[in-house]
């Protein structure tokens, strides 16, 4: 198969339900769809999985204490709010998998079968300590001394919540046989698991050797049956992790699966990373299959200096945002204003500081001003830029330059931040040269030189925007299709998402002739949004 066909494929993790998701769990979805938007518009096949995981203790607690049947809780919930958060916040995933679904489950049993009878898998007992929060069985080192109600006893770093013991006949996944493999890997390719921080505690955490682990629990049944022995159901974890691979055919659709598989991004939370970087690549390995490219483990929204959580009740509902700033102002906050990679504090503060100074004023306001001087000076019709002097070649090379620094951040380093400040330090370089032009006085001259000038400053600073549609359109895509709208670009140029973005610098691609309206504003004052 050429390479060329092979899909950009990436994942999120996917999410318990056992609760409606809030802005942490919605932050690696968003930040997927951003990349996968990205790459779809350089012109890539793509492939963007997210999901739901939905078996485990701590689902089958949470439905009992609703009184009702774990099934009925994982429906009523993907139904009622996981689906719906990738509205809220315009995800164009390409799959949604549910870890209750057959596609899933059979596939995950003829894994663990195969590699139950090729010697990987052994029957043993297990006495250990378990966060039922984390669905994640812990040593000592993870553990903690417990405050307030819980003083006295070790409780897990992640949840402050004491840990329970568990003593169980398991069988275990031959894990310590990978820890060589493993180490030889990570130094083999640097780039498996990123950013650096990430790797350094992965490489250090399997430095130390790996334990068996245990992969299965009898003391409840809300998972997947062990096909040979049914009194046992899969842990948890490595029935999810297998989702990456079941979404996309494996052990159905080998056409499918060639296509797609390795995955080119994992995006996970800090909190799973061994899970991704240490477990499933050892799963895999086992299995023989390829392992994912790169595992890029993110930091934490914080609330109070805490992981905003949906077992502590810390969340924040995405729609609690996008009803007043709306999603395209959501999705360019998480991702303008947290290093990806790094933790970070939600601000109501700092979110409506940066629409009203970077959306609506540096962003919106220029796309206004523009529009409407082109419509007061040329009657809408877009002018020939035949005075193009340094001053404008400064922002056409300045413009190439943005675009070469977005699409390798963006589409390579992972780096949101970064691209969107070439993006919007572009901007505020085009603002500056209205400022130096002064459109509004050269009008007044009416000699040709005077209106070629004119028509000059107006075309270089609509073909500036034509470009900021293309590079913004993955992060916000609303708006960029509404700029779009406005410069008339869609008549010759064709549709916005077919614009191939690391072409997006090339200068004059919007032609003189186009019809150039004032459309909506594109980041309305808040009030104006409250009152409309
Ligand atoms: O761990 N800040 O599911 P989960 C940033 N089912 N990201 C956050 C976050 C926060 N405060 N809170 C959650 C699971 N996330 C497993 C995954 S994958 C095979 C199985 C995001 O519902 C982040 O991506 O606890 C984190 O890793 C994930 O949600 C955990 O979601």
């Amino acid at each position: 198969m050429a390479s060329s066909d092979k899909s950009y494929y990436v994942t999120t993790p996917i999410y318990y339900v056992n609760d409606a998701p809030h802005i942490g769990s919605a932050y690696t979805t968003t930040a997927g769809d951003v990349l996968t938007r990205w790459h779809r518009q350089r012109g890539e096949n793509v492939w963007y999985l997210t999901g739901t995981d939905e078996h485990g203790e701590k689902l089958l607690r949470t439905a009992r204490a609703n009184g009702v049947s774990p099934q009925e809780w994982t429906d009523k919930l993907v139904r009622e709010a996981w689906l719906p958060v990738l509205e809220t916040i315009d995800a164009a995933n390409d799959d949604f998998i549910r870890t209750t679904e057959k596609r899933h489950t059979e596939r995950v049993q003829e894994f663990w079968q195969n590699l139950h009878d090729a010697g990987e898998v052994y029957k043993g007992s297990y006495e250990g300590l378990y966060c039922v929060a984390c669905e994640e069985h812990k040593l000592p080192g993870d553990l903690e001394e417990g405050t307030g109600e819980y003083a006295g006893q070790l409780v897990c770093k992640v949840h402050h919540r004491p840990v329970e013991t568990i003593r169980e006949e398991n069988y275990f996944f031959k894990l310590s046989q990978y820890t060589d493999k493993l180490l030889a890997y990570y130094e083999e390719h640097p780039e498996f698991v990123q950013p650096a921080t990430a790797r350094n505690e992965v490489v250090s955490f399997v430095k130390q050797g790996l334990q068996d682990l245990s992969i299965s629990r009898t003391s409840f049944d809300w998972g997947i049956p062990i096909p040979w022995d049914t009194k046992h159901v899969l842990y948890v974890w490595i029935d999810a992790l297998l989702n990456y691979v079941t979404a996309v055919g494996y052990g159905s659709d080998e056409e499918k699966f060639e296509r797609t598989w390795p995955a080119d991004v994992h995006l996970v939370g800090k909190d799973i990373l061994r899970f991704h970087a240490v477990i499933w690549p050892a799963m895999l390995m086992a299995a023989g299959l390829p392992l994912p490219k790169k595992v890029f483990g993110h930091g934490w929204l914080l609330v109070g200096g805490e992981k905003m959580s949906k077992t502590k009740l810390t969340g924040i509902a995405p729609a609690q945002i996008t009803d007043h700033f709306g999603s395209d102002a959501y999705r360019y906050y998480f991702m303008r204003a947290i290093p990806f990679g790094q933790d970070g504090s939600f601000s109501w503060e700092d979110l409506n500081a940066r629409y009203t100074s970077e959306l609506a004023n540096d962003y919106g306001n220029l796309a206004s001003r523009v529009a409407a001087m082109v419509g007061k000076y040329f009657g809408g019709v877009l002018p020939e830029a035949s005075a193009h002097g340094p001053a404008e070649q400064t922002i056409a090379d300045a413009l190439a330059a943005a675009v070469a620094t977005a699409d390798e951040r963006i589409g390579e380093a992972l780096d949101f931040q970064g691209g969107l400040n070439a993006v919007f330090d572009f901007i505020k370089l085009v603002n500056g040269y209205l400022t130096e032009q002064e459109p509004w006085k050269v009008a007044k001259d009416e000699s040709a030189e005077g209106q070629a000038r004119l028509a000059t400053i107006l075309y270089t600073a609509a073909e500036s925007l034509r470009a900021v549609a293309v590079l913004l359109n993955a992060v916000m895509p609303k708006s960029s299709a509404a700029l779009w709208d406005s410069l008339g670009a869609e008549a010759s140029l064709g549709e916005l998402a077919k614009q191939p973005v690391q072409d997006a610098g090339r200068w004059g691609q919007l032609p003189a002739g186009s019809v150039v309206t004032k459309g909506a504003v594109l980041f309305p004052r808040l009030e104006e949004r409250a009152e409309g």
